[in-house]
């Protein structure tokens, strides 16, 4: 029996020293310690076997087990060593390859233009006020002296929805709101951009929809002082220290009196050039004292505060910038323009 054994334990070590993966060598394993192999097929033989000899054959029997088990799994481990040095040979990276550049977007360039025109504002202690969009006929117009027959509330020029509604065509109705909200109270000091809308067709300098900033200042003792600071202040942090501003008369039913605002040419620091058609200046804000109508509507004495008001379109502050000659190129989403701002 002992020699049985021997011979067994011979064969296992062998069958275990030839299998190269994991099923056949569970194939081996079931063949010698399965319930149907040869050592329980020893074991059962063991009625047959003499008191004495007993305990020696079950001795052997366990050793023999426990070096084809010891056997077995040295052999598990090394196949599952090798498959895995072969899947870490196969996964290898190559840090040296060039890496494959990941498309980023970039921030619109009308809206890089109206945060560097809020933070000047923000800087001088301006808040920033949003409103709707879609507007009464009372906030858009009346509030701000506009009286029904005026021109500007032609159907022709404006986009209503009903009689009454419409959508706003400049932002002045949220510092309208914003006043009525405050309920009297001084100082307001904000900023308003938003979305506008105008009926108008479109060509290289117009476009049915755009971007307005107005600001509005309302305190005791504000007067035009104020205004022609706070707007130099603007232009020289827009354009640099060396800007100069000058105001020219006009006319706003919601400011009296009422200037245009011209800065001194970006282009050619005021020498004259194609860009301000040879006169050094340019146009970029309407502004004026608020009417004490207006003031009056919302809520403020005139005779005890008074305001200032201007209001620019930003594209046309963003075309002088970059030097733009389309209207157009802000809304045709065009990746080959608005590509070109990824390092502005
Ligand atoms: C209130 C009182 C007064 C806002 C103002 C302008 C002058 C102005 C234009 C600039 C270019 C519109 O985008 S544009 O075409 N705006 O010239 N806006 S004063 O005046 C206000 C606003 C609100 C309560």
């Amino acid at each position: 029996m002992k020699e049985r054994l021997e011979q067994l334990k011979q064969e296992a070590l062998t069958e275990i020293d030839q299998v190269n993966d994991i099923q056949a060598l569970t194939a081996v394993k079931v063949k010698y310690l399965g319930k149907k192999g040869p050592i329980t097929e020893v074991l059962r033989g063991m009625a047959n076997v003499s008191a004495e000899e007993r305990p020696l054959i079950g001795k052997l029997v366990n050793e023999i087990r426990e070096e084809i088990e010891r056997g077995l799994n040295l052999k598990e481990t090394a196949i599952k060593n090798k498959a895995l040095e072969e899947k870490l040979e196969k996964e290898t990276i190559d840090v040296t390859l060039p890496g494959k550049p990941i498309s980023q977007g970039n921030r619109h360039p009308l809206s890089k233009v109206i945060e560097e025109i809020e933070d000047i504002f923000i800087g001088m202690g301006f808040e920033v006020a949003e409103g709707p969009e879609v507007e009464s006929d009372y906030y858009n117009f009346e509030a701000l002296n506009l009286p029904k027959e005026h021109p500007a509330r032609d159907m022709q020029d404006s986009f209503y929805i009903t009689e009454e509604i419409l959508m706003r065509t400049h932002t002045s109705p949220v510092q309208v709101r914003t006043m009525l909200n405050k309920k009297g109270n001084v100082p307001v000091k904000i900023i308003c951009p938003g979305k506008v809308y105008r009926r108008d067709d479109d060509d290289a300098t117009h476009s049915h929809q755009f971007i307005q900033i107005e600001g509005l200042v309302v305190d005791e003792n504000i007067t035009m002082t104020d205004l022609k600071g706070v707007l130099l202040n603007f232009a020289k942090k827009m354009y640099g220290d060396h800007a100069k501003i000058r105001l020219r008369p006009s006319f706003f039913p919601f400011t009296e009196p009422s200037a245009e605002v011209d800065v001194s040419c970006m282009m050619c620091g005021g020498d004259g050039c194609r860009t301000c058609k040879n006169t050094g200046w340019i146009e970029i804000l309407g502004s004026g004292m608020v009417h004490p109508k207006v003031l009056e509507m919302a809520g403020y004495d005139p005779e005890r505060y008074s305001g200032f008001a201007f209001g620019m379109g930003v594209e046309r502050i963003a075309m002088l910038k970059y030097g733009i000659d389309d209207i157009r190129h802000f809304y045709t989403n065009d990746l080959r323009f608005l590509d070109q701002f990824k390092r502005v």
